[in-house]
């Protein structure tokens, strides 16, 4: 089946290509974060939101989770952090009137762009099954057609509770106890898409599913390892992090098939060295591996670690494996069995810069490794990261100042919402309190992920959907196929912001339930609420708005799904829902009764900074797997194979969005302006497929199921990545991830890995 887009028809008439940059940030970092905040916000509300951002008593920035530098430091913000708030904080309305002359069948038409664009939604609003429009609804009576449409259903597990990463820990507590109490398990998230692949992999090794860093950690890591990330565009203020980590003497290895700018130079916006300097090289190794190859490459560094520490008798922590780690001898001689010519080879490295790297490691305990999307979404995601504890393990690399593991999340509280509870697959433990806690019997089956989900909307077992934030439709993979579900469910309910392609593409009948953001004022219940949220590095602190609403009928996520609670659930209901909704404390009180970890919650979370959460690894060297060790686990490497012809697809972000809300048409480090719809290609392997840069092509894809998948007309961009490669953006590039192609044990798409043939251009439309 042939997808078409809308924004296939936008072929971005004024796109521009020039040199990719080698440095990020800079003057053009700060000019761009005022020039994004001027436009959505004007020149006051620009710099007093701004002031506010990652202050001890402001609000979260709801951009990335890397975590905030200590209250005693000075305020930290980044280009995109602040775009992120100018984006919610605009002045741009989407009203009753909007939807009144913008039919459906016309929003169809627009870009996510242009969606994004129109500003913050400020009405609840319907539209009837058969119907074109969107209409003003009341609260009441959104919440009694929830209510109606899930009764009409009669079973719970027909319908299906999505939560995007922003949702604070409050919403998302209570959010999850309607879901339960509704009893089904369906409440799949964006870390499926996301870090899924991180919890299974360090769950099942470490004992938690959770980084074993904080930021301190980063001031005294002797060797930091930066794999398949791009933090000068998805986590800018980790940069300062590793500035300061280099300035002291650390040596930063980036392993990636792009030479992305922050990582190999960078200046400080924050520093006048920085704005009008030369900057500072970051990566003092830069690895261009295969797409997909990672895990290759971790073996043999592994491999050469067990050699010279068999020549050396220093590189392995022994008495570490000896007494807290299991599998050291079998991991020795699957490592010795591996044929390392060929896996040298699947990474497409030369042997010096490995033998360099693993010298590196061998010759360093205080060793940090970062991760994101470039390792997570792939096939081998899960071995691979294993892999990359193996070798933490092995060096005793983990549980000490400066070494441990540091999977870098996206969201802001997408961490802070798994603890929460947001979890397709909870375990008994945090059933059990949350049921002992409320009185009743949690569901016990496990529910859908993202992919199952869509899979049963796919067969039509879902009546009703909910997204808590975000935007499946353009989010999920196999863009026609999530749309297609979706649109066979008879209700589909986005909590959410800012128009998006999920309000276009949803179910038979939709609504729109408008929310307050993050910088907003919560006065839920005439008190001035606070939430909280949790970051990459487990830090729980609160975040508190400071700006008036965007308009006086949002209501806050928590007052929304304590709203729905009372409608949908029975009359002889038990939980005071209202009373939850008037006074955060007592949800935060619930919290410290189920989740360990909370204790003194309230107090705590009114501490400027917050509180850290346990982390048995990194707090006591603590593994609490079944044996109580912490595991080394042997993997075999499966090369991707890519047939003649054909190049592995790998799908990323610009500088100039957030997931699926794009901020602008540029992606400033990589050299594109003014439009999105490129595919960046090795000049030689355009040369080998009879291209050249500049020619449109429309990417096609092939997975098993035969199905054709096409992203038409796409202009190729020559670019010096990893051979055999080629990227293109997320979300554009979406249609083309195959539903079925999903990393090994986490369920994660596969979004960095699809094998696609270029044809010529089909003709615009
Ligand atoms: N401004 C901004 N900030 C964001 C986001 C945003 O969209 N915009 N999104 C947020 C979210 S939800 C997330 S999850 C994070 C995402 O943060 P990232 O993971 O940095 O995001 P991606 O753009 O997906 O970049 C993936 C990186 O992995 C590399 N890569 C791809 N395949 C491989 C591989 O096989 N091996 C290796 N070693 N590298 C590979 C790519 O070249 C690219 O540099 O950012 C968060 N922060
Ligand atoms: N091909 C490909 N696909 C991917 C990825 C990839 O790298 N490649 N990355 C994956 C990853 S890592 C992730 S995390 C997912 C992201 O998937 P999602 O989290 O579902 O998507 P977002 O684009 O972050 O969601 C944006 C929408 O959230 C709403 N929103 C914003 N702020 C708030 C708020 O405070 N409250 C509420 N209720 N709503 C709000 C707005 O309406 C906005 O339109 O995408 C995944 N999809
Ligand atoms: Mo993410």
């Amino acid at each position: 089946m042939t997808s078409r887009a809308p924004e296939a028809d936008d072929h971005d008439e004024g796109l521009r290509v020039t040199r990719p940059k080698d440095v990020a940030a800079g003057i053009p970092a700060v000019v761009a974060s005022l020039r994004h905040g001027l436009d959505q916000m004007g020149v006051a509300r620009t710099a007093t939101t701004l002031l506010k951002l990652n202050q001890p008593r402001g609000f979260d920035c709801p951009g990335c989770a890397w975590p905030d530098p200590g209250p005693t430091s000075r305020f930290e913000f980044c280009e995109n952090g602040a775009k992120a708030v100018a984006e919610e904080a605009t002045i741009r309305r989407v009203t009753p009137e909007f939807f009144a002359d913008h039919p459906i069948s016309d929003l169809a038409t627009k870009t996510d762009h242009w969606l994004g664009q129109q500003g913050r939604l400020t009405h609840p609003m319907h539209r009837a099954a058969g119907e074109d429009h969107y209409r003003p609804v009341s609260w009441d009576d959104a919440f009694k057609i929830v209510a109606d449409a899930l009764a009409d259903s009669g079973d719970p597990d027909r319908a299906v509770f999505y939560t995007s990463g922003r949702t604070s820990n409050e919403a998302a507590f209570v959010y999850q106890l309607l879901v339960r109490r509704l009893g089904t398990n369906n409440l799949p998230d964006c870390s499926n898409m996301c870090h899924e692949s991180s919890s299974v992999a360090l769950g099942s090794t470490i004992g938690i599913g959770k980084g074993s860093v904080t930021l301190e950690d980063f001031d005294a890591a002797e060797v930091i390892v930066v794999v398949g990330q791009n933090p000068g565009t998805n986590h800018p203020r980790m940069l300062s992090a590793l500035e300061r980590s280099k300035e002291r003497g650390a040596k930063i290895v980036a392993v990636n098939p792009l030479a992305e700018a922050g990582l190999i130079r960078f200046k400080n916006p924050q520093r006048v060295s920085g704005v009008v300097g030369r900057g500072t090289a970051l990566a003092d190794e830069h690895l261009p591996v295969k797409v997909g190859a990672d895990l290759a490459l971790f073996q043999l560094l592994n491999r050469r670690l067990v050699e010279l520490d068999d020549e050396r008798g220093d590189v392995l922590d022994h008495e570490f494996l000896a007494d807290q780690v299991l599998g050291t001898d079998e991991l020795r001689a699957h490592l010795a069995g591996l044929d390392a010519e060929a896996l040298l080879v699947a990474t497409g490295l030369d042997a010096a810069s490995v033998e360099r790297v693993a010298r590196l490691l061998a010759d360093h305990r205080r060793i940090i490794i970062c991760w994101a999307m470039g390792i997570t979404q792939h096939r081998q995601a899960v071995a691979t990261i294993r892999e990359m504890v193996n070798t933490l393990l092995l060096k005793g690399s983990i549980g000490m100042a400066g070494a441990g593991v540091c999977p870098v999340r996206g969201h802001s509280n997408v961490q802070g919402d798994r603890t929460m509870g947001i979890v397709e697959q909870p375990s008994d433990a945090f059933l059990d309190a949350l049921g002992a806690e409320f009185g009743f019997e949690p569901p016990r089956e496990h529910g859908h992920d993202v992919v199952r989900a869509i899979e049963a909307m796919g067969r039509g077992d879902v009546d009703v959907f909910v997204s808590m934030g975000g935007n499946l439709v353009a989010a999920a993979p196999d863009t026609d196929a999530t749309r297609r579900g979706l649109a066979n469910t008879k209700l589909t309910v986005q909590v959410s912001t800012k128009l998006n392609r999920s309000h276009v593409c949803a179910g038979a009948a939709a609504l729109i339930l408008p929310c307050l953001g993050r910088t907003e004022i919560d006065c839920t219940g005439g008190k001035d609420q606070k939430v909280t949220v949790e970051d990459s590095m487990s830090m729980v602190h609160a975040s508190r708005g400071s700006l008036e609403p965007a308009s006086p009928e949002l209501r806050s996520e928590v007052a929304i799904v304590c709203g729905l609670a009372e409608q949908v659930l029975p009359a002889d209901e038990t939980v005071d829902w209202a009373g939850l909704a008037a006074d955060y404390d007592r949800i935060r009180d619930h919290i410290e009764a189920v989740v360990p970890g909370f204790t003194d919650f309230n107090e705590r979370a009114s501490v400027d900074g917050g509180f850290v959460l346990p982390n048995p690894p990194r707090d006591r060297r603590q593994f609490e797997t079944p044996s109580g060790k912490a595991h080394l686990t042997c993997s075999t490497f499966v090369d991707e194979i890519v047939p003649a012809g054909r190049l592995l697809l790998q799908t990323i972000r610009s500088h100039d969005q957030y997931n699926t809300t794009i901020y602008g048409l540029d992606d400033r480090y990589r050299g594109i302006h003014n439009g999105r719809r490129v595919v960046f290609a090795h000049p030689e392997d355009l040369r080998a497929l009879g291209l050249a840069d500049g020619e449109l092509v429309d990417i096609v894809s092939e997975w098993r199921d035969g199905v054709e998948r096409r992203a038409p007309r796409f202009r190729i961009v020559a670019y010096d990545l990893a051979r055999g490669t080629c990227a293109a953006y997320f979300p554009e590039a979406n249609v083309l991830v195959p539903l079925g192609s999903v990393a090994d044990e986490s369920n994660t798409p596969t979004s960095k890995a699809v094998v696609v043939r270029f044809e010529s251009a089909s003709p615009s439309a």
